[in-house]
């Protein structure tokens, strides 16, 4: 379907070409972590694969791979910064879904008890 094509001009794609500016706070071959623009709670970070993904259901399983090991480094590191009682993960697919930024993206939000997400 062609509304499901990858488009490289998606925001995160100019940020992984260094179009834009990010807040990166980790990087290696394969994906890329920084700071989310419109953060949910302090600390909403989003990882992201290199490979051009729009989402989960087109991902190739290496880069879903990848992913999901950044996810883990990240996450442990966040969960330290924030000195967190838990974690939110959690990622959209489609427009119907919640998706707005088309380039796969998985949302990482430390959590403290008691303090609700700010939408
Ligand atoms: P979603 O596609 O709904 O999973 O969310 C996209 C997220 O990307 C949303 O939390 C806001 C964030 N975002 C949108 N534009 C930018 C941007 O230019 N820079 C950064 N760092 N985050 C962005």
């Amino acid at each position: 379907m062609a509304d499901t094509a990858y488009d490289p001009n998606n925001i995160f794609g100019k940020i992984l070409r260094g179009e834009i500016p990010a807040h990166k706070v980790y990087e290696d071959e394969h994906t890329l972590a920084f700071m989310d623009v419109m953060p949910q709670g302090e600390g909403h970070t989003l990882v992201i694969p290199k490979a051009p993904s729009r989402g989960l259901l087109d991902a190739q399983p290496e880069t879903l791979a990848a992913l999901m090991r950044s996810v883990q480094t990240v996450a442990r590191a966040v969960k330290a910064a924030f000195d967190a009682d838990g974690l939110t993960i959690f990622q959209f697919n489609e427009p119907a879904g919640g998706q707005t930024v088309f380039h796969l993206h998985m949302h990482i939000i430390p959590r403290r008890e008691g303090v609700p997400l700010k939408r």
